[in-house]
């Protein structure tokens, strides 16, 4: 993708104008937002990454030059370390930019490959399907997995969301920022769901 940093915001109010179709990457604190857009994009440091949670506080749009979307690298929400006050803050960024953007097509929730479902995680993904908010499921940092764990992957984590979600279905999509895994099949997914 040729993504080009357009602006870092903090509410969601001051969102670039252009009507162009966006897509969201979110997901717990470290799990690797910021890496995915740079694999995305074939560049090293496009999106600011570091391996201490809490790195982007912002929203961030960069834009695809060619198919014309923004991808949006948000906040990542569940950081334990921040004060209870800074968090609140993150999550009404996060909530306000997803309940009020009206070019948002589709949120990637990124989820750690390596680890069991999650009940923030679980309690996300709920909010978004009250508020009818269509998002996949990316798998991060599937490098990390051996075989084995790799192969059940989906089905592992089918298996322990929906003991907090009942009949829980989504999207998924397994992806690497280290091997580029996944990359074609969200380029192809972000296709599919652009206007014609
Ligand atoms: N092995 C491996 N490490 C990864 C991968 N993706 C991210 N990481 C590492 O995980 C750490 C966090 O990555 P970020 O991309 O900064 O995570 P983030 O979700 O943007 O984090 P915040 O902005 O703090 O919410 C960094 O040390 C990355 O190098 C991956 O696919 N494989
Ligand atoms: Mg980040």
């Amino acid at each position: 993708m040729n993504l080009k940093f357009i602006s870092s915001i903090v509410h969601p109010k001051d969102s670039p104008r252009t009507g162009l179709p966006e897509f969201a990457f979110i997901g717990r604190s470290n799990v690797g937002k910021s890496s995915l857009i740079n694999m995305l994009a074939g560049r090293r440091s496009l999106a600011k990454t570091s391996s201490s949670p809490g790195k982007t506080r912002t929203i961030n749009h960069y834009l695809e030059e060619e198919m014309l979307f923004y991808l949006v690298d948000l906040p990542g929400y569940g950081y334990a370390r921040l004060s209870k006050v800074e968090k609140a803050k993150l999550e009404q960024i996060i909530n306000a930019y997803i309940m009020k953007s009206q070019a948002l097509r589709c949120t990637f929730v990124l989820v750690d490959a390596r680890h069991e479902a999650l009940r923030q995680d679980a309690e996300f993904m709920s909010w978004m399907i009250r508020n009818d908010q269509p998002f996949v499921i990316l798998f991060t940092k599937t490098d990390k997995l051996s075989k084995a764990e790799r192969k059940n992957l989906e089905s592992n984590y089918l298996k322990g969301m929906q003991a907090y979600i009942p009949h829980f279905m989504p999207g998924m999509i397994v992806t690497s920022a280290e091997t580029r895994e996944g990359k074609k099949e969200i380029e192809d997914l972000i296709k599919e769901m652009m206007p014609t």
